[in-house]
C-alpha cells in the first residue's frame, strides 16, 4: 500500500517500519494504543483518545517518551502525510525491546508508531440491516486481573469472544462479566433502549470506556433523552426496544437479534437512526484539522 510509518521518532516508509522481535509488546502484549478515526479532515475526538492512552499507559506504569501536545502534532502529520482525510489511525506504544524475560525494567525505550489508514469493519449492508450477535462462554476478563479500562495490546480475551462469535456464524459476540451481567462487544460498546431510556452498563464492571460510547451518551442527553449507566442482563436485552454497539472503528451499529430473538420488532429502531445521524453530524466539525 505504500503507506508512510510514524516509528520513534521518524516517519518511515511502510516496509522499514519494524519492531524488534525481542519487543515486549510482541513477546507479551505489555503495551497500549487507541484507534482513531478521521473524518472531513478533522481527528475526531484526538484530546480525548490522548488522555485515554496516556492513562492507559499510566495505570501500566510505562512512560510514554512522547508528551502529549506531541502527539497529537504526530497523528495530524501521520494524517497529513498520507493524505488521510477520513481514515483509521492506530496510536501504538508498547514496552519496548528488552530481554525474553518478563521484567519490564529490561525494556528502557518504549517503542512509539502511528499509523493512518482506512477500515471497514462489517460489511456495509450491516449498518442498515443490523447485525445478529450472540452471547458467547468465553467471559469478559475479570476488572481485578487486568481492567478492561485499560487499552493494553492484550486482546485475546476480546479475540476468543470473536472467534466464538464466528464459529457460530455471527459478526460480533456479546461478552458477560464472570457474574453473568451484560459487559460490551468484543471491540464495541453496547447499549439497549427501553421505553425512550438509553441504557449502556458502566465503566468498573470491566469495560472499556469507549470514546464513541461517551459521545453518544452526551449527544442523547442533548437530545432530552434520558441516559443511564447501569448493569443489566440478558433479559434487559431481550426485552429491549433497540440494540446498538457503539466503538471508534464500528461506529454506531444497530443490533437487531441476539442469541436468535428478534430485538423489538427485528429492524433497527428510529432512536437509534436519530443517534446515528447526530453522530454523523458532529463528525463535520469536531477535533483539529488535518490540513
Ligand atoms: N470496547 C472494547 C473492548 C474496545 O476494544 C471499544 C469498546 C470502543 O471504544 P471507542 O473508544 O473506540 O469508542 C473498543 C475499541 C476492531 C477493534 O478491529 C476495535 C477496537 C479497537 C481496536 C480494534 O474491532 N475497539
Amino acid at each position: 500500500m505504500g503507506l508512510t510509518i510514524y516509528m520513534d521518532g521518524e516517519f518511515v516508509p511502510e516496509e522499514n517500519a519494524a519492531v524488534s522481535v525481542f519487543d515486549h509488546g510482541l513477546l507479551y502484549g505489555d503495551g497500549v494504543f487507541e484507534g482513531i478515526r478521521a473524518y472531513h479532515g478533522r481527528v475526531f475526538k484526538l484530546e480525548e483518545h490522548l488522555d485515554r492512552l496516556y492513562d492507559s499507559a499510566k495505570y501500566i506504569l510505562l512512560e510514554i517518551p512522547v508528551a502529549k501536545e506531541e502527539m497529537a502534532k504526530v497523528v495530524i502529520e501521520t494524517c497529513r502525510r498520507n493524505v488521510i482525510r477520513d481514515g483509521y489511525i492506530r496510536l501504538v506504544v508498547t514496552r519496548g525491546k528488552g530481554d525474553l524475560g518478563l521484567d519490564p525494567k529490561k525494556c528502557p525505550k518504549p517503542t512509539v508508531f502511528c499509523i493512518a489508514a482506512t477500515i471497514q469493519l462489517y460489511p456495509p449492508e450491516f449498518y442498515e440491516k443490523g447485525l445478529d450477535v450472540i452471547t458467547v462462554p468465553t467471559r469478559r476478563s475479570m476488572p481485578e486481573a487486568l481492567n478492561a479500562r485499560v487499552k493494553s495490546l492484550n486482546y485475546l480475551n476480546n479475540i476468543l469472544g470473536r472467534i466464538e462469535a464466528g464459529l457460530n456464524g455471527v459478526q460480533e459476540a456479546i461478552m458477560l462479566t464472570s457474574d453473568g451481567y451484560v459487559a460490551e462487544a468484543t471491540g464495541d460498546n453496547i447499549f439497549i433502549i427501553k421505553d425512550g431510556t438509553l441504557v449502556t452498563p458502566p465503566p468498573h464492571l470491566g469495560i472499556l470506556e469507549g470514546i464513541t460510547r461517551n459521545t453518544v451518551m452526551e449527544l442523547a442527553s442533548a437530545m432530552g433523552t434520558r441516559v443511564y449507566e447501569k448493569v443489566f442482563t440478558r433479559y434487559d436485552v431481550f426485552t429491549a426496544d433497540e440494540c446498538f454497539l457503539t466503538g471508534t472503528a464500528a461506529e454506531l451499529i444497530p443490533v437487531v437479534k441476539v442469541d436468535g430473538r428478534p430485538i423489538g420488532n427485528g429492524r433497527p429502531g428510529a432512536m437509534t437512526w436519530e443517534l446515528i445521524r447526530a453522530f454523523r453530524e458532529l463528525t463535520k466539525t469536531d477535533g483539529p484539522e488535518i490540513f
